[in-house]
């Protein structure tokens, strides 16, 4: 038994020798040359001591030996070194990979005030630069909106205002100052010695103002005169009735006879036309002076061709400057005709501006009562007093652009196709209100 498995032993090591040896040449070449004596090399002993029918430990000695591998292996050594290469060139790749991560982190941190980003932060300042600058202008264009905004309330509403205003102011002054004058005349007349002494001289005033100056300097027969009512404007011939009502009259419109046609101009009714001994309009601009120099009445005379005469007073009226489109003031009626002049809500002359054909300074939004009625006058949204309409000889029909009195008897206005009223003579024409006669 012992035996056996010694020769087994020995028998594997041979085998193992033997098959690695017919691989490597060079080995049993060395074999062959150098150690012929001792050709086995491979020794096998027992170790320690070995009694009789006990198993003895044995020990096996081999040489060195170098193994020749295959072509094929240095392939796998070079893969593997390019696997190692590889392997620290993914190291290295990782490495900057994740430094490349922290710095782009980094960056995000400091919003790209890191080296690299020098001229990103150049370019940034200049883009916060713009942004500001431009967020600036945006501020002053807000600002600049806000103010055209209030503004543009503000011209709305001084043009709303604005006009009436001016005109309310004008007016107050120029009544103001009428006062005053009319104050100092009171106190001359009365009490100052020079004054006296002219008056009780024949030629009591070398200037008349109007046809009452005219009538107290003793001129008591009807005709044309020369007035000056407003001593920085030129004079200006007007007719005078000194024998209707006491006398002392300025005429401002005479209609008899439709000898002159009342359809003209802004310029026409500004400066006045036609003849003071038939018809006329003695012009906006003398209205003005006239009623401007002294507190005025108005006195309207009509007649219609029935041979029905009747009248229309107003204590007070005022025809505004050309600046304020000639508006007239006019109020205290009283008389037989009716104040058609404040004939409702509807229709009232009163505060009006002056309309022409060729000026629309009207309250008719659609149109031109001037136009559509053939004249100037202070036409409201038209009208319910027209005493420059046309001058009809009879009853007419259709638009009612002749003369017209919205307050005379017999206007039926409510009966379709009738027939409407015509006036033979119209007249027009103011006293001052302190005229004793
Ligand atoms: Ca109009």
């Amino acid at each position: 038994m012992k035996k056996l498995i010694q020769l087994v032993l020995f028998k594997t090591a041979l085998l193992a020798f033997t098959n690695v040896s017919a691989l490597a040449d060079e080995a049993i070449e060395d074999v062959k040359e150098g150690k012929a004596i001792d050709a086995c090399p491979i020794k096998l002993k027992t170790v320690g001591n070995c009694e009789e029918g006990e198993e003895c430990p044995y020990q096996i000695n081999l040489p060195p030996m170098t193994i020749q591998l295959p072509k094929q292996f240095r392939l796998i050594e070079k893969t593997l070194k390019e696997v190692q290469n590889l392997k620290a060139v993914v190291n290295k790749l990782k490495n900057s990979c994740q430094d490349c991560k922290l710095q782009a982190d980094d960056n995000q941190e400091k919003d790209s005030t890191e080296l690299p980003a020098k001229n990103i932060q150049i370019a940034d300042n200049r883009i916060k630069e713009l942004q500001s600058k431009v967020s600036k202008l945006s501020a002053s264009l807000k600002n600049a909106k806000n103010q055209i905004h209030s503004l543009t309330g503000q011209l709305e509403k001084m043009s709303l205002i604005n006009m009436n205003n001016v005109e309310n102011y004008v007016d107050s002054k120029v009544a103001n100052l009428t006062n005053v004058v009319n104050n100092l005349d009171d106190r001359c007349s009365s009490k100052c010695p020079v004054m006296q002494s002219i008056q009780s001289s024949p030629v009591t005033q070398l200037v008349q103002r109007d046809c009452a100056d005219h009538y107290a300097a003793g001129n008591k027969r009807n005709g044309i005169y020369r007035v000056i009512p407003d001593p920085k404007n030129n004079s200006f011939e007007v007719y005078c009735d000194m024998e209707s009502m006491g006398g002392g009259w300025t005429v401002l419109q005479m209609r008899q006879d439709g000898s002159i046609n009342f359809n003209r101009t802004w310029n026409d009714y500004k400066n006045g036309f036609g003849n003071l001994s038939t018809e006329f309009w003695l012009g906006n601009d003398k209205i003005h002076l006239l009623t401007k120099s002294k507190d005025m009445q108005l006195r309207i005379e009509l007649e219609d061709f029935n041979g029905i005469r009747q009248y229309a007073k107003y204590d007070q009226f005022y025809v505004a400057n050309e600046y304020l489109k000639f508006r007239l003031s006019i109020s205290g009626y009283s008389g037989t005709a009716g104040d058609a002049l404040h004939f409702n809500k509807h229709y009232n002359h009163d505060q009006k501006f002056f309309t022409t054909p060729d000026k629309d300074n009207d309250k008719y939004p659609s149109g031109n009562c001037g136009a559509y009625y053939s004249s100037g006058w202070w036409f409201d949204k038209c009208l319910s007093a027209n005493l420059n309409g046309k001058y009809y000889y009879k009853k007419y029909k259709g638009v009612r652009d002749g003369i017209f009195w919205g307050t005379w008897q017999s206007v039926s206005d409510d009966l379709p196709n009738s027939y409407r009223q015509a006036f033979k003579q119209v007249k027009m024409m103011i006293r001052p209100k302190a005229f004793v006669p």
